[in-house]
């Protein structure tokens, strides 16, 4: 058996709401989320540590008593701690903890006096009146869980990135419209651009809350309102997306876009450490021993408070951003105006729309001083593959369009298909000729770890390769990574001088994150490509840009912020 980091987390996320619900310790609810969260974003395979026998308490939000329930969730497949739960309530009842509402007491009132233990037949009796009679509950009460229970079925659902966008900046556009609005940011895993977003949580400074709420909830695109109180507003967009509304007076607006920025764990720790001062923080500021907000109003003096270095948002992940804001030495991001060209692109030749002049020109427009065309070789499963009359034929209308252009560059380059036992679709006479390599793979998701793993690392031997595609072939949403040891795939790459793509097409941000992290600290290099198949998708580079800096990529990680001369001379070696 075999356990990923974010099976072992969704345990705890478990037992957490089985805490909340039994009425429990509320500090042992925080302390399994901050675990949950903590485990599934851990680089390492915590499965492997554990039978590695190593101290599990090194990691942040991991003690001892949690420690214990990992290791016999490694051993065992269960966790005695939750059995105990699922003995005492039906499963329906965790479902239930999530509607808006509906607080622990409360889901066990109806449970206890009607018998309620699902959605549904929470529903059903919402809809025939009788929640409302209950002692404790009441019409508006009712109509709120009604309307819970309708928004939860499409919940679980997190939004591209890349599709919450265009509705954020929107919103941000109208918002800055009224004149009571100072200020609107879109705050959460937005701002900390996540490729992903549950829902967006918009920061607006203003002076006049009341109103900023009113003008919030008639912005054209929200199609219904679930709160809107004096503390809260959320509402839903057409396109189902929700957003939560914070106002901020202009003296908290560092603390309160810090508060909703999160994550959760690394606000936590915040917290943490101004217990330690006798300090208390909050969205309103961080108070000293006397009441006095010693925050200074913006984020940047939000950190200087404790002593640290500004923390750019992409960093708030307890990935050891602390440590580093305390000893002065986190990344300085890598920004996309510093990229010089793309080198992973397709034009007709396979399976892209546009020919090769037509990319190379897109490419200049943007302000790009070179790209490679890397068409995909000839392998089964994509029948327009290259093939080497074609791979002779696109040589020559490269030369000519450089020829004529004496400012761009293209590149000759080829995206090479990983065999089933990692030898290359392409001959090595062909690869001679290319100024760059790029090996991927496309077909056998399902080979075993050892296989997977073994196949990518001969790939990766041949000499004519330089950089691997796409490494774990994941597409959000549909297809996670294949089984495979990116350590060991991390540590050949070192051997062989291997450089890691970052593929940027918002579905796939593969390295992610955390891989990237992982394979920065172990000295590799990176590439970030837009992987276009049009020219507009050229505009994809910077969600891999995004994807680099949550990893901690600095300009000099990434070759395709070199110039040309030294990017010619790194890929000859
Ligand atoms: P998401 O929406 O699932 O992609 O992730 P986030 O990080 O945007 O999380 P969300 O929307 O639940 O909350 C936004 C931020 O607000 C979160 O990063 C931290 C802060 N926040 C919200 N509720 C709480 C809370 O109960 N405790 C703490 N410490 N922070 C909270
Ligand atoms: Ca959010
Ligand atoms: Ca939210
Ligand atoms: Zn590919």
């Amino acid at each position: 058996m075999s356990l990923s980091n974010s099976e072992i987390a969704k345990y705890f996320e478990k037992l957490a709401q089985y805490v909340e619900l039994a009425e429990e310790n509320p500090f042992k609810v925080r302390a399994y989320e901050n675990a949950a969260h903590i485990i599934a974003t851990y680089p390492h395979s915590i499965e492997e540590m554990v039978h590695a026998g190593e101290n599990l308490t090194k990691l942040p939000h991991i003690g001892e008593k949690i420690s214990k329930k990992i290791e016999e969730i490694v051993m065992t497949g269960r966790m005695s701690a939750l059995e105990k739960y699922k003995k005492k309530f039906p499963k329906g009842l965790l479902e239930m903890l999530a509607i808006p509402g509906l607080g622990s007491k409360r889901v066990r009132e109806l449970y206890e006096m009607l018998g309620i233990d699902t959605l549904d037949a929470l529903r059903e009796t919402a809809q025939q009146h009788i929640i409302r009679k209950l002692p404790g509950f009441s019409k508006k009460l009712e109509s709120r869980i009604l309307e819970g229970v309708m928004m939860r079925k499409q919940e679980g659902r997190r939004f591209l990135y890349v599709d919450a966008e265009p509705y954020a900046e929107d919103l941000v556009a109208y918002m800055e419209c009224s004149t009571e609005v100072k200020k609107a940011i879109i705050a959460g895993s937005y701002r900390r651009q996540k490729e992903t977003v549950g829902d967006l949580d918009m920061v607006v400074v203003t002076t006049s809350p009341k109103e900023v709420s009113k003008y919030f909830v008639a912005y054209e695109k929200c199609k219904g309102i679930i709160v809107q109180g004096e503390s809260r507003t959320t509402v839903v967009l057409e396109n189902d997306l929700q957003v939560d509304l914070k106002t901020a007076r202009p003296s908290d607006y560092g603390s309160t876009l810090d508060y909703f920025t999160g994550s959760r764990a690394h606000t936590l720790t915040l917290r943490k450490m101004a217990k330690e001062r006798g300090w208390k923080v909050n969205e309103y500021g961080i108070f000293d021993k006397n009441g006095v907000d010693v925050s200074g109003g913006t984020e940047n003096s939000f950190y200087k408070a404790f002593g640290l270095d500004y923390i750019e948002p992409e960093l708030r992940e307890m990935r050891g951003e602390f440590e580093a804001a305390k000893n002065h030495t986190l990344p300085k991001l890598i920004k996309l105006k510093h990229i010089r060209g793309d080198l992973h692109m397709h034009t007709h030749y396979s399976d892209g729309i546009n020919s090769v002049a037509e990319m190379a020109d897109a490419a200049r427009a943007k302000g790009y001083e070179y790209i490679v065309i890397s068409d995909h070789s000839y392998h089964i499963p994509l029948l327009h593959g290259m093939t080497p009359p074609k791979v002779y034929q696109q040589f020559e209308e490269i030369d000519a369009y450089n020829k004529s252009h004496s400012d761009f560059t293209i590149l000759k380059g080829m995206e090479v298909d990983i065999l089933e036992d990692g030898s290359l679709a392409m001959e090595d006479e062909i690869l001679r000729q290319l100024d760059m390599v790029i090996v991927s793979v496309h077909d056998h998701f399902n080979l075993n770890k050892k296989a997977q793993t073994k196949r990518i690392i001969k790939a990766i031997s041949n000499p004519y390769v330089h950089i691997l595609g796409h490494p774990t072939g994941r597409l959000i949403g549909k297809r996670s990574a294949y089984e495979v040891d990116m350590e060991k795939i991390f540590d050949a790459a070192y051997e062989y001088g291997t450089v890691m793509e970052i593929d940027a097409q918002p579905k796939r941000l593969d390295l992610n994150d955390i891989y990237t992290k992982v394979a920065r600290d172990k000295g590799l290099k990176f590439s970030i490509d837009s992987d276009a198949h049009r020219t507009n998708c050229l505009d994809f580079m910077k969600y891999g840009v995004y994807q680099a800096r949550r990893g901690w990529l600095e300009k000099s990680d990434v070759i395709n912020t070199y110039s040309l001369k030294k990017l010619k001379k790194f890929l000859k070696r």
